[in-house]
């Protein structure tokens, strides 16, 4: 078997000494990688006017790290730019906030061109290539513009919309022809399984057919939903063990007998934290019984400040915090605490299990693993509920939690109370279910049902533009030794490579 090669936008590389760091893709391919041994290429994270053009090399357990820096330009128009302005919006149906630059998507589209040039080097003939994520998209068509053969999958972590959305972005056709390059494209969740196939049949003109595959010059790319899990058991113990520490212990003792809601993500607004905060002052307008009994705990790591529509988000939710606490608090008892920066892992774990709420309602969200390790985070005997936004992918998954709509701020602090007031057996039998289901699909189980069909699938069949550019002209100068290369369109490149894998899938037969 070959190695697994992972292209991630950004790679954490492990401490010497260190594993891997805890949480997130390093978990799930923890078990891919210790089988068969792999790489991990990506950004380091650097940022500099002018950085070396070199790739640095680690290697930590097993596993190889390969990073590149970016130039500030490239981090301008590629990160900040193209990638976080314009599809970072588009994908979460926030049109409004679209910045599009077509020197930014030139840009977005070179760094994937470099990426593609520096990793081909790296590559071994029998290894398998998984990308991630929307920075990364064109990385499979300049991957194979180079000849590459390799079996490319590529997993799509945020939302997909339908192409009504998606074709508001300048390119868009490019850049959903760029998918074709993948034999396998896998997304969240059936709804995001939904959006692509639409953007495919009405960008490409190409059907997904039953089975859930479309061809493309000889070609299968199979479109699926593989919606993403976490370390559910060990995330639970960590909580279990956290709760007990002093972290968790001292917010514990400093609610003095109130309810606890517990909110936790990136300050992004994709997230809904006003919208939240909104609904929060609803429950104590609306249900006074809970002024004095409830307080309610947002961390809300800061994220991406140097990308404009990111800008008021911090001012403005600091605002409805102070609204709120100034309109209710009292000498003793401060409603919204707000804490504007990442807290350690484990300590968050501990603030789950202590919260008898878990609110996570953003307005669009490919999965959201918040829920999920909420809910792993509960004790089983005594749980909290999850209130959680029907636009979360993890919605689909998890029927048995107080579902709303996020920009209903009143049928959010229905919820609240509903989930303040759920009886024990009521709430043992919710989260019993979801704990459940969050043990059968774990991040692993999600990495190795990726791989499996990736990897069920027979290599790439067509040969890369490049080459079967040149077989193509090379027979039509055979055929007719006035046709100039100029004459030979993309088009017909297409036909090409079709007859190609149609004759030979016949002599197979
Ligand atoms: C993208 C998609 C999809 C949050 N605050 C702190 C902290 N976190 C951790 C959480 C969780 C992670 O960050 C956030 O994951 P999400 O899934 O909620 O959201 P995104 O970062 O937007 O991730 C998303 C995901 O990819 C995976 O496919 O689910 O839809 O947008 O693990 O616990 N961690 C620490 N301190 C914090 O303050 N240590």
């Amino acid at each position: 078997m070959g190695r697994l090669v992972i292209v991630s936008n950004r790679v954490a590389v492990p401490r010497r000494g260190e594993a891997a760091a805890a949480g997130g893709l390093a978990v799930a391919l923890k078990d891919a990688f210790s089988n068969r041994g792999g790489l991990w290429f990506g950004w380091s994270g650097n940022v500099s006017a002018d950085p070396p053009d070199v790739v640095r090399h680690a290697r930590r357990a097993g596993v190889d790290y390969a990073v590149i820096d970016l130039s500030q330009d490239a981090y301008d128009g590629f990160y900040a730019g193209y990638a976080n302005s314009a599809l970072w919006p588009m994908f979460h149906f926030r049109l409004g906030l679209l910045d599009y630059d077509c020197d930014e998507a030139d840009c977005y589209r070179a760094v994937n061109r470099r990426y593609a040039q520096k990793l081909m080097g790296m590559l071994r003939p029998d290894d398998t290539v998984w990308v991630h994520d929307y920075q990364m998209i064109p990385l499979g068509a300049e991957l194979r513009a180079l000849g590459s053969r390799h079996r490319i999958g590529y997993f799509h972590h945020i939302p997909f919309p339908p192409w009504a959305v998606f074709s508001a972005m300048p390119g868009a056709e490019d850049l959903i022809r760029d998918l074709l390059a993948y034999d396998l494209v896998g997304v969240q969740t059936h709804r995001d399984l939904a959006g692509l196939a639409d953007c495919m049949a009405q960008g490409t003109g190409m059907k997904m057919r039953a089975g859930g595959e479309v061809r493309f010059r000889g070609r299968r790319i199979r479109l699926r939903a593989f919606p993403i899990g976490i370390a559910t058991d060990e995330f639970a113990e960590v909580a279990a063990r956290s709760a007990g520490g002093p972290e968790a212990q001292r917010l514990v003792a400093s609610l003095a007998g109130r309810a606890l809601i517990i909110g936790a993500e990136r300050l992004d607004y994709t997230k809904g934290l006003p919208e939240r905060l909104k609904a929060f002052g609803a429950l104590l307008n609306r249900f006074p019984e809970y002024r004095s009994k409830v307080t309610y705990l947002q961390v809300a790591a800061r994220s991406r400040e140097d990308v404009e529509s990111y800008k008021g988000l911090k001012r403005e939710i600091e605002h409805l915090a102070g609204c709120i606490n100034g309109e209710h608090a009292d000498a003793d008892w401060t409603p919204v605490r707000y804490v504007g920066r990442a807290v350690p892992r484990d300590t968050l774990a501990g603030y789950y299990r202590a919260a008898q709420v878990g609110l996570v309602t953003p307005l669009r969200d490919g999965m959201n693993l918040v829920a999920k390790e909420y809910v792993a985070a509960q004790d089983p005997q005594n749980p909290g509920v999850l209130v959680l936004s029907r636009f979360a992918g993890a919605s689909e998954e998890m029927p048995e939690a107080l579902t709303v709509n996020p920009l209903d701020a009143v049928g959010m602090a229905e919820a609240m109370k509903a989930a303040l007031e759920m009886p024990l057996g009521e709430r043992q039998d919710r989260h019993g279910a979801m704990l459940r289901r969050l043990r059968e699909n774990t991040v692993g189980g999600w990495a190795k049902a990726f791989l499996d069909v990736l990897e069920g699938h027979e290599p790439a069949e067509a040969p890369s533009r490049a080459a079967a550019l040149a077989v193509f002209q090379a027979r039509l100068m055979a055929r007719n030794a006035s046709t100039s290369s100029a004459n030979v369109s993309e088009e017909m490149l297409g036909i090409q490579v079709a007859d190609l894998s149609t004759a030979r899938a016949s002599r197979a037969r």
